[in-house]
C-alpha cells in the first residue's frame, strides 16, 4: 500500500515548536498497555510528490513505503481501532498555527447541544467543513458542510491516500485547555456510512481518551474493562466498524493537560440517507 505524509519546509523556532505546544508533545507515546509507537522515519520514506504550497507552508504529499507508517491494532469485543503516528512534529505544529488562525468555530445556536431535552454551551468550539450539499446532525444541532479551507483539506487528502476511503466531512474540535472535553457519544448518526471508519487527527495538546462498551454503562453496569489510550500530537486513531455501535468515547477534562488541541474527526456522509 503506498503512504503519503505532509513534509515542511518551514524552520522550526529556536525553542523547537510553538509557544502554546506542550513539551510532551513528540514524545514516544505509550499505549493502555505500555508498547511504544515508533514514529515515522524519514530516512525509509520515497520522497517523490508535488510540493503543494499554502501561506508559507509547504504541504508536500511524497510516497512512501508502507512499512513507514507503524500502526499499531487494539482490538476487543466489538471495538476496532487503529493508531498510528501520521504528521512529523513540525508540520503539525505548523497545521495547529494555521488552523488557529483560520478555523472559523460556530457561534451562537450551533455552540449548543441539546442533551436529555435542555440546551447547554458546548464545553469545547466546534466547526464544520465538507463537500457541497452536505449537512451532519448530531446532538439536536444541524451543521452544514462549508467550503474546505486548503489546509483542511490537504490534510483530509492524506488521510483518504493512507486509509484508502474517501471522507467528504470533518468536525473540527478544539479545546483551549484541560477543562475544555467531551462526554462519552457514539457516533452512530443514520447519515454517517456504517462501513467508513470515523478517522481521527489529533494536534497540540495530548489528551487521554477512552472508549466504554454500551453494557458497561447503567442499567447492565457489565465488569468490562475500559479501553483507553493517550491520543498524541500528530496521531491517526481509526475508528472502525462496529466500533460505534457498541462502544461510547469520551475525551474527559485534564487539569493536567493545559495547552491547546485541536482535533479532525473526518467522516463519510452519505448522499441520500
Ligand atoms: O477530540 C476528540 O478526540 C474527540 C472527538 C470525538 O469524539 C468526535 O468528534 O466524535
Amino acid at each position: 500500500m503506498d503512504q503519503f505524509v505532509i513534509r515542511s519546509k518551514r524552520k522550526r523556532p529556536a525553542d523547537g515548536g510553538t509557544s502554546h505546544m506542550p513539551s510532551e508533545a513528540g514524545k514516544l507515546p505509550l499505549d493502555p498497555v505500555g508498547v511504544s509507537i515508533v514514529p515515522n522515519n524519514p530516512a525509509e520514506m520515497n520522497m517523490s510528490g508535488s510540493p503543494y504550497l499554502y501561506k508559507g507552508l509547504d504541504l508536500t504529499f511524497p510516497t512512501v513505503k508502507a512499512s513507514s507508517l507503524r500502526w499499531r491494532k487494539i482490538c476487543r469485543d466489538n471495538l476496532d481501532l487503529d493508531y498510528t503516528l501520521l504528521l512529523p512534529r513540525e508540520v503539525a505544529d505548523d497545521l495547529v498555527r494555521v488552523f488557529e488562525e483560520e478555523v472559523d468555530y460556530f457561534t451562537g445556536d450551533l455552540a449548543k447541544i441539546q442533551i436529555f431535552g435542555r440546551w447547554h454551551d458546548i464545553p469545547r468550539k466546534q466547526a464544520t467543513y465538507g463537500d457541497p450539499g452536505l449537512t451532519y446532525t448530531y446532538s439536536g444541532i444541524k451543521t452544514p458542510s462549508r467550503p474546505w479551507p486548503p489546509a483542511l483539506e490537504a490534510v483530509r487528502d492524506l488521510v483518504c491516500k493512507v486509509t484508502h476511503q474517501r471522507y467528504n466531512f470533518v468536525l473540527v474540535n478544539r479545546y483551549k485547555d484541560g477543562n475544555d472535553k467531551m462526554g462519552e457519544h457514539k457516533d452512530d448518526e443514520r447519515e454517517l456510512d456504517p462501513k467508513t471508519p470515523i478517522a481521527s487527527v489529533s494536534l497540540g495538546q495530548p489528551r487521554d481518551f477512552y472508549f466504554r462498551h454500551q453494557d458497561a454503562r447503567p442499567p447492565k453496569k457489565l465488569n468490562i474493562d475500559k479501553v483507553q489510550l493517550q491520543l498524541q500530537h500528530g496521531s491517526l486513531l481509526l475508528m472502525n466498524p462496529p466500533t460505534n455501535r457498541y462502544w461510547y468515547h469520551a475525551l474527559p477534562p485534564r487539569k493536567s493537560a493545559p495547552g491547546v488541541r485541536i482535533n479532525l474527526t473526518f467522516r463519510k456522509i452519505m448522499q441520500n440517507h
